[in-house]
């Protein structure tokens, strides 16, 4: 396996030193070391994979230097734009190493929403003409780091590191944050969902949320049709919820976000606070200050003021809250308020170790979903 101070020594040593990415599952090892041995300033945590490309274009125009980009494949859609229209050879010609996470890689198992992504990763970088070597736990550094950034830094442009399952060996955070609040994201779901009405809409976020909701129905002896599991396309939760709000008007929709996806594609939020004719459009974001669900990496969503956010977005009513009776009275006043209302629960990381996921699938979800919004 690949040994994390090894790589992470071997990127500094041939001077890639800035370091920028949206964390993911696989690669949360080698994220955790750079994490505690970057120093802050030279390691962001973006709030997209595309704005991790921009910062490492931004780096190299003012250094002279390539840097690392991580993330998983899932988030290479959110850098097709950036990496086509700036940063590829034909325009600006920017060279950098991009590190992806394969979940979905053919022949291994994975969940609906990984299968597809994939099997295409690699098709997609050719199609993309971004020249790539698979990392898997053999690999050797050196050489390989040696003949990626030759590539990159000669032929002026973004070249890959596409990384598989297991590749690198265990690193376990040292700067890891605690908070102390009274509930965690699962303790946040249970209560929002006890105090729904029978006809209410749920749209829960990507990530570890909608295996809780889908876990919490289980225990309930309920079945699954009152919600959308938002599996994939992470960030776009919320839009989803409105483009259901503003058709079924007559029914509450209660869209459960997470911080991390909120922040990567916050310009939405303008564009739900404005809709002024949709009073149903019910926002909770359970904000553990992490990408709790892939390793549990900082965001910045402690330290900004999301209700300052969604109030001058247009949001009707916005709330935060952290105590069981104060959400639980949020809730109340939300769901009978008529407008957009925002409602941030403060929560603590972390999940049980044996949470499971969904058992039904995705098209199974669709169709259960569709038929009980009418
Ligand atoms: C576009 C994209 N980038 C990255 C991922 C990997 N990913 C899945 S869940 C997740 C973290 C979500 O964080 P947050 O919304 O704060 O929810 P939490 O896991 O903390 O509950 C990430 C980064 C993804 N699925 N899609």
């Amino acid at each position: 396996m690949i040994n994390t101070s090894s790589f992470y020594n071997a990127l500094t040593l041939r001077g890639i030193d800035f370091f920028t990415g949206v964390p993911d599952s696989l690669l949360k090892d080698i994220c955790a070391y750079i994490s505690d041995n970057a120093p802050e300033d030279r390691h962001i945590i973006a709030a997209n994979e595309g704005a991790s490309v921009g910062l490492a274009v931004g780096n190299y125009l003012a250094s002279g230097k390539p840097s690392l980009v991580y993330m998983q494949n899932s988030g290479f859609g959110n850098t097709v734009n950036p990496l086509l229209s700036i940063a590829d050879d034909d325009v600006y010609g920017i060279p950098m190493l991009l590190l992806i996470g394969w979940r979905g890689e053919p022949g291994k198992k994975d969940e609906p929403q990984h299968v597809k992504q994939g099997r295409v990763s690699e098709e997609l970088l050719k199609a993309m003409e971004i020249p790539y070597i698979v990392l898997n736990e053999n690999t050797n550094i050196d050489s390989t780091l040696d003949e990626a950034i030759k590539v990159a830094v000669s032929e002026k442009k973004p070249f890959a590191l596409l990384v598989r399952k297991n590749s690198f060996e265990k690193y376990k955070l040292l700067k890891d944050s605690t908070s102390s609040f009274p509930l965690d994201r699962e303790g946040a779901v249970k209560l929002v969902i006890d105090q729904l009405k029978d006809d209410d809409i749920v749209v829960s976020t990507t990530g570890k949320t909608s295996r809780e909701v889908f876990e919490y129905r289980e225990e309930l002896g309920q079945t699954h049709e009152k919600d959308f599991l938002t599996v994939g396309a992470m960030g776009h939760t919320s839009s989803i919820a409105l483009g259901i709000a503003i058709e079924k008007k007559d029914r509450n929709v209660f869209c459960f976000d997470g911080d991390g996806s909120v922040l990567m594609h916050m310009g939405s939020l303008a564009i739900n606070g404005m809709m002024k004719d949709v009073n149903n459009f019910k926002h909770i974001i359970i904000n553990n200050g992490a990408h709790d669900s892939v390793g549990g990496q900082p965001t910045v969503a402690f330290d900004i003021d999301f209700s300052k956010i969604a109030e001058g977005c247009g949001y009707t009513s916005v709330a935060s809250a952290s105590n069981v009776e104060d959400i639980k009275n949020k809730i109340a006043e939300m769901a009978s308020h008529k407008g957009r209302a925002f409602l941030e629960i403060k929560v603590n990381k972390g999940a049980r170790e044996n949470l499971g996921r969904p058992t039904t699938t995705p098209k199974e979800n669709k169709t259960a979903f569709k038929k009980f919004l009418r």
